[in-house]
């Protein structure tokens, strides 16, 4: 593998950098700092870093509950992001939307929706004005695994293909809706099935390789100029913050990170929470020099510290 450039480095530290803001934002969290429910995205970092650096000057973002990793990555400050928490004026969306609808306009995020579906449905909204202003914007939108239940997830797909919008769809697989495993509340859904019934290109990403997701997602929003049409990007990965909870006779049961503390996850797991490319932070070890690594997460934790106070 070719020694990474200064803008993979550029995106190594920004996966760093999410990580370290959502584990500064879980020990407020544990201290009760905060005014609104708070979804944590640990081991998401690498989709949203990737996400935020395929986008254009112009293009939209809309998000779901699951959002402060995609914020954190279009630049809000860890101090912006913390006052929204706290829901004063200074946060990151004047303290009006608290977590699940965070927004941060001037950074490409007009919308972000805590009712599940919402943000697909709004998609096409923000995708169709693209084609009015003609201003060669791209809209991505986010969701989870749960929420293509929604009936939104299949209009949302053929309004953006009967009006060829230029529209990245990325659903983020983790496997769980709430505290429950996908798999035991419902049927498989094929999701590369689900983007050929609407002739739309699918695309499934693996193994959380920030640099790949990166230039896979430009050549995606690149290629929208010539061929509109809504692309369905499905990402897999693993929500972390492990949760075990007590069974009356019985070992504890694991169950998903869904909200609030995690309470299992610490500072003193920073940088990495789990040796494996489900970790995106772990993942960047297999391509980034460890030493230089380290050296960036001191400078980091230096930095942010101070912005949690
Ligand atoms: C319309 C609607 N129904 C139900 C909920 C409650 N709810 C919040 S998150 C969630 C599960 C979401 O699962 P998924 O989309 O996979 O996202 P994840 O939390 O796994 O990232 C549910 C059912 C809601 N917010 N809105
Ligand atoms: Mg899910």
């Amino acid at each position: 593998m070719a020694r990474p450039n200064e803008a993979e480095w550029a995106l190594a530290a920004d996966v760093l950098r999410v990580r370290l803001s959502q584990l500064l934002i879980n020990e407020g969290l544990k201290r009760r700092e905060f005014k609104v429910p708070v979804h944590l995205a640990l081991g998401h970092e690498a989709i949203a870093t990737a996400v935020s650096a395929a986008m254009g000057t112009p293009d939209a973002l809309c998000l779901t509950h699951r959002n402060l990793h995609y914020n954190l990555a279009r630049g809000s400050s860890l101090a912006a992001e913390i006052a929204e928490l706290r829901l004063e004026t200074s946060g990151v969306s004047g303290g009006a939307m608290g977590c699940m609808n965070m927004i941060n306009p001037k950074a490409g995020i007009p919308y972000s929706s805590s009712i599940l579906g919402n943000c697909l449905s709004v998609s096409t909204g923000v995708a169709l004005a693209s084609t009015v202003t003609r201003d060669g914007s791209v809209t991505f939108v986010a969701t989870g695994d749960g929420a293509i239940e929604e009936g939104s997830f299949w209009e949302t797909l053929e309004f953006h293909k009967s009006f060829a919008l230029p529209a990245i769809v990325v659903v983020e697989n983790n496997g769980w809706a709430m505290w429950t495993k996908i798999d035991e509340r419902r049927c498989p859904i094929d999701i590369a099935s689900a983007a050929k019934a609407f002739d739309a290109p699918y695309v499934r990403l693996a193994g959380n390789d920030v640099v790949a997701y990166a230039e896979t997602l430009s050549r995606l929003r690149d290629g929208m100029t010539g061929k509109p049409g809504p692309v369905v990007v499905e990402v897999a990965l693993s929500t972390l913050g492990d949760i075990h909870v007590p069974v009356a006779g019985g070992a504890p049961r694991y169950v998903n990170y869904h909200h609030g503390p995690a309470p299992e996850t610490t500072l003193a797991d920073w940088p990495v929470l789990r040796e494996s490319d489900a970790d995106p932070v772990f993942a960047l070890t297999q391509r980034f020099d460890r030493d230089r690594l380290q050296a960036l997460a001191r400078s980091l934790r230096a930095e942010l510290d101070p912005q949690c106070r």
